[in-house]
């Protein structure tokens, strides 16, 4: 049992998120998409080195306890209690772990939430029952020279592209309930809150298309909020913004309703 318990430690301390197509190393997450996703996805696996370290150690105890001290007559064991060193041990051991996951766990979340003044791409995301609006601010982009959009319905999911290795800022908004936006290839999430627009930045690292999705249940169709994230080279990210121009899907959108009123290229299709 030994044994099989070091190795499982063994295991996952040979585990990382990064440059590893091997899904087992990565612990069955995602192949990471993002730089943000490495970070998170070590501190997920370090996090259950600590859980397996602590939990082998207690399991070993229990059975070591059980295996040694197993009835052999009837006489009652000796009786010990008030044992302060084992008591301040126990007492200080828990906080030396918590400790340890606090320090690792803020050096991440403030790497993750890092933001650059002065980001290569924003978008206007709108989390609304029960699709997405993307709003592309892209008026000071020479190769586009406006701001455009792209919309989505319970019936049909809405496309959001992103250029490889550019800084992208999301602003999040939701005109009515809690949404929560979520690129699994990217680890990172965040809420949408009626009345409080979060921010949120990401690099994406990898070419590819990556689901997305809500994460907090918002209502009926919550199961349809879903929506294809286009990572592409930064010319084919340009088209992407021209071919909504021809559309004619210009200025900025608040929501599917309002995009199905503006824009000749969503159809009436929203489920009552
Ligand atoms: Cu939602």
């Amino acid at each position: 049992m030994a044994m099989a318990a070091g190795l499982g430690v063994l295991f996952l301390a040979s585990c990382s998120v990064e440059d590893t197509t091997n899904s087992f190393q990565r612990v069955g997450l995602p192949e990471p998409a993002s730089d943000n996703a490495v970070a998170i996805g070590n501190l997920w696996i370090g996090a259950w080195i600590a859980a397996a370290a602590v939990g082998i150690l207690v399991w070993g105890l229990i059975g070591w306890a059980v295996l040694r001290y197993r009835r052999r007559a009837n006489l009652l064991p000796r009786q010990n209690r008030y044992n302060l060193p084992l008591e301040i041990m126990y007492t200080i051991v828990p906080f030396i772990i918590i400790g340890t996951l606090f320090y690792f766990t803020v050096v991440t979340q403030n790497k993750v939430l890092e933001k650059q003044p002065d980001p290569d791409v924003k978008i206007n995301v709108i989390g609304q029952k029960w699709s997405w609006t993307f709003n592309y601010k892209s008026a000071d982009n020479p190769a586009v020279g406006e701001d455009v959009w792209n919309a989505g319905t319970v019936n049909q999911t809405p496309d959001l592209y992103l250029p490889v290795g550019k800084r992208v800022e999301f602003n999040l908004h939701s005109p009515d309930v809690i949404h929560s936006f979520w690129i699994p290839a990217f680890y990172d999430k965040l809420d949408i809150v009626p009345g409080r627009d979060n921010v949120m930045q990401v690099t994406p690292t990898k070419e590819g298309v990556f689901a997305g999705k809500c994460a907090e249940l918002c209502g009926t169709y919550h199961s349809a909020m879903l929506f294809n994230v286009h990572v592409v080279s930064e010319a084919e990210y340009n088209a992407y913004l021209k071919s909504l121009v021809a559309k004619g899907q210009t200025g900025e959108v608040k929501g599917s309703v309002d995009a199905q009123a503006h824009g000749p290229a969503i159809q009436r299709e929203e489920r009552r």
